[in-house]
């Protein structure tokens, strides 16, 4: 049975939420409702105040997307809205694929008028007539209610031709569903997806902005980012960036999961810290050790008890070495196994790469190889260790998209942080099982 969008949102912490301020509380299905509970006041507010002045006040909110990249939003949204070729198109990456990422799910499902109200947002910035919904094809509760909600905004004029009254504003959604390959979320092969092709990224640059879907100018947003849009033009852009740190302005949605008591979407100020955090979610299960945190996803790194209190901003992230990803935050206690879960990660990388080029095709299975015996070995491998690091760097540097650039974070992160071939957990016993 699917969980309901609400069995996954916190109860603690509900008075600082932003994002998630209507979900539970919203009929999810009813436009009515959601115009009662706030919907649509800041599309209006958009088309009083004009496309130039939306994208000033994203830029002054310091938005930054939510995806991974944490690319400045109000420089791409500039970037397409300036290019004379036409049509411009907008593209909502819902495509939550990385291993441990829900939120976007728990969004869609529990409050799916905001996302369409923000693309229409984004869309009316940008110069865009139309815009693809890209969803995972895994969330069918997700595409049904999406699915209702262009309809119902399209029967009452806020959607389709002359959106409310305005003449020269026309824009509606167009949803396509994944196919369950983790590569059709990076940007350009959704592109791909979309035009009927093999889901392969394309190289970069030029970059969307310039030449994305159908090679015209595309502004591709994720899920989450878009919903902080119609916060920052009800509020206004520097109210917006007045909570959070300097540099990592708003609130964010953490998917907490694995060995923690209350796993879920919180939403929390940039800055808050990883402690505060677990603290939020009742801490590590059964009051067991912490061993390790995946920050970020797969395509992220693990951090160990020692960072428990590392600010979750991008700066301070950036400085650890580490990141935020997609809001992945999947804890580990003392029994966890990590040479296993490396070898899990090593294969789902090895699984999902697209095979497109060099580096990242062979680069996954010689990793997957070298963790196999280290972990045979008992850590008892230098060469192996080393080996694993030059194929680490050359899929870093020579590998055409993200995927193959960061296949390697997470063992690196557990090698280094960790001591993960060198100090086994308490508690782990025997060698980590191996399928060879
Ligand atoms: C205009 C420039 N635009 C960059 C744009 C670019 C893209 C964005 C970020 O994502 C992350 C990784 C993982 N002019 C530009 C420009 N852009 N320079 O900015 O670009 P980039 O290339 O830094 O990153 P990316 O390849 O888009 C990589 C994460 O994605 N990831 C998995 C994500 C999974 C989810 C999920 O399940 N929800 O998001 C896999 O790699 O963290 O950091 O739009 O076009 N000069
Ligand atoms: Fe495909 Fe990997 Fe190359 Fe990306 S890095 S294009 S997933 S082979």
């Amino acid at each position: 049975q699917e969980p309901s969008a609400r069995d996954s949102v916190p109860q603690a912490g509900e008075a600082s939420l932003r994002l998630l301020r209507r979900i539970g509380a919203v009929d999810p299905e009813s436009l009515d409702d959601y115009r009662a509970h706030g919907g649509y006041l800041a599309l209006r507010r958009a088309l009083e105040i004009g496309p130039a002045e939306v994208v000033r006040q994203v830029s002054e909110a310091k938005l930054t997307g939510r995806g991974g990249a944490a690319f400045p939003t109000g420089r791409k949204w500039e970037a397409t809205a300036g290019q004379p070729a036409q049509p411009h198109y907008l593209v909502c990456n819902a495509d939550e694929s990385e291993p441990g990422t829900f939120k976007d799910r728990v969004v869609m499902e529990g409050d799916p008028f905001a996302v369409i109200e923000a693309m229409t947002i984004a869309g009316f910035a940008t110069g865009c007539s139309r815009g693809y919904l890209y969803i995972r094809g895994e969330y069918p509760r997700a595409v049904r209610r999406l699915r209702n909600a262009i309809e119902q905004a399209r029967e009452r004029g806020l959607l389709g031709r002359s959106i409310l009254g305005r003449e020269e504003f026309d824009f509606d959604v167009e949803i396509r569903r994944g196919a369950g390959a983790y590569i059709c979320g990076e940007e350009t092969a959704i592109f791909n997806s979309i035009e009927g092709y093999r889901g392969e990224p394309r190289s970069k640059p030029p970059f969307p902005v310039e030449q994305g879907l159908f090679g015209k100018p595309t502004v591709v947003n994720n899920v989450e980012t878009l919903i902080n849009v119609p916060l920052i033009l009800t509020g206004g852009g520097a109210e917006y960036a007045r909570t959070g740190t300097a540099d990592s302005t708003g609130t964010r949605l953490f998917c907490l999961s694995g060995n923690v008591r209350r796993p879920g979407v919180y939403e929390v100020p940039f800055g808050t810290t990883l402690r505060q955090l677990l603290d939020l979610a009742g801490g590590v299960e059964q009051d067991r050790q912490l061993r390790a945190v995946l920050l970020g996803g797969a395509a992220g790194g693990f951090v160990g008890p020692d960072q428990i209190d590392l600010p979750l901003s991008l700066e301070a992230v950036r400085e650890a070495g580490t990141t935020l990803g997609s809001g992945v935050v999947l804890v580990f206690d003392d029994t966890a196994d990590l040479p296993a879960l490396l070898l899990r990660i090593a294969a789902f990388f090895r699984d999902e790469s697209c095979g497109q080029c060099v580096p990242c095709r062979v680069g996954t299975v010689r990793q997957e190889e070298a963790l196999q015996r280290l972990v045979r070995n008992r850590g008892d491998g230098a060469d192996d260790l080393a080996l694993l690091r030059e194929v680490g760097r050359a899929m870093r540097d020579s590998s055409i998209c993200g995927l193959g650039q960061t296949a390697w974070n997470a063992v690196e992160s557990a090698v280094d942080r960790l001591g993960a071939f060198t100090a086994r957990s308490p508690g782990t016993g025997g060698p980590a099982h191996v399928d060879d």
